[in-house]
């Protein structure tokens, strides 16, 4: 790809950081421009296609202490072993800021009714302009040369594509992306009888895709939605089933295989039915509407 450097960037916030993980959201203005910019930097995993070169001649190692069979040691690996992931938002919209800063989280049970009167509201308040990315990719305008797998069917076919999230090195960090051509259908709560072909096939022909390309079964596939997303059309992660990843806890992530059992099981309106319960941040926009509103949650 492309160089460039970020030598007019100036940080004003450090939004979040997770010394686990390695990663750190930072908050900044380019020099000369008003719009605020949000960068992700984040440690790659060891690359374990290259660990003699890791370990080998390259690495530079000064000693920290030796006590009998022990010792510690400090080290610069070879500079292709460094490299970081940088994720660039510009211009990052209020929501982008709100969504990277480090915030309290609570839990909200959203009732039927609630969704209603609040959040569905909400969501077809949002400016279509944050689903621009959404459109590019199903118009073909961008990640073309990405794309591993498209059913063209208007009302069953979805694109797949490798996740922002994933840099296709490691197959153990599989992160895919499914995205249906459809328009009509924003999350969870509008899924009744009527889309089960399209989430079966969205399971399996994806499932099959992935391992065409990447050799990884479905039996390693976390395979989810989420409730509440970000984008609020709708979409399906794939995630190999080795990794930890915040998006796959509890309070955000449904198994797609639920979402199909319980339409199954208990009838096409079960997810408009039922209360669901799952976490937001204190700045986000919604979870002020729903603390402020004369409802219990
Ligand atoms: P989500 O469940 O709406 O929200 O998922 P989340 O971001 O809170 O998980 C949207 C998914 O789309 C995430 O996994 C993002 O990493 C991914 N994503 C976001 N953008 C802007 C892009 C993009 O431009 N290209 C691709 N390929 N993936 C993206």
């Amino acid at each position: 790809g492309k160089l460039a450097s970020f030598k007019d960037f100036t940080v004003t916030e450090v939004l979040f950081e997770d010394t686990m993980t390695k990663f750190i959201a930072l908050l900044g203005r380019f020099q000369g421009r008003e719009d605020p910019a949000v960068l992700l930097l984040s440690r790659k995993p060891f690359d374990k296609t290259d660990l003699s070169g890791l370990v080998g001649q390259g690495l530079a190692l000064q000693r920290d202490f030796v006590n009998d069979i022990y010792s510690k040691y400090v080290g610069q690996p070879p500079a292709e072993h460094t490299t970081i992931t940088v994720d660039l938002i510009y211009p990052a919209t209020d929501k982008h800021i709100q969504k990277y800063r480090q915030q309290l989280r609570y839990m909200v049970r959203e009732t039927p009714e609630v969704y209603e009167r609040i959040v569905l509201p909400y969501i077809q308040s949002i400016p279509p302009a944050r689903l621009q990315w959404v459109y590019n990719v199903l118009e073909k305008k961008k990640e073309v040369e990405r794309l591993i797998f498209e059913d063209p069917d208007p009302q069953l076919g979805f694109m797949l594509h490798p996740d922002m999230k994933w840099d296709q090195k490691q197959v153990d960090q599989l992160y895919c992306l499914a995205i249906v051509h459809r328009r009509d259908v924003p999350c969870l709560r509008s899924l009744d009888i009527s889309h089960l072909p399209l989430l079966e096939n969205i399971r399996d022909r994806g499932s099959k895709a992935i391992w065409d390309k990447y050799g990884v079964p479905q039996n390693s596939l976390r395979i989810f939605v989420h409730y509440h997303p970000s984008y609020w059309h709708f979409h399906v992660h794939f995630i190999h089933a080795a990794m930890t990843a915040p998006g796959a806890s509890a309070g955000k992530a449904i198994l797609l295989d639920d979402v199909i059992d319980n339409l199954k099981t208990f009838g096409g309106d079960y997810w408009r039915k039922r209360t669901l319960t799952y976490q937001l941040g204190e700045a986000d926009d919604l979870w002020r509407l729903l603390a402020g509103a004369d409802t219990d949650i």
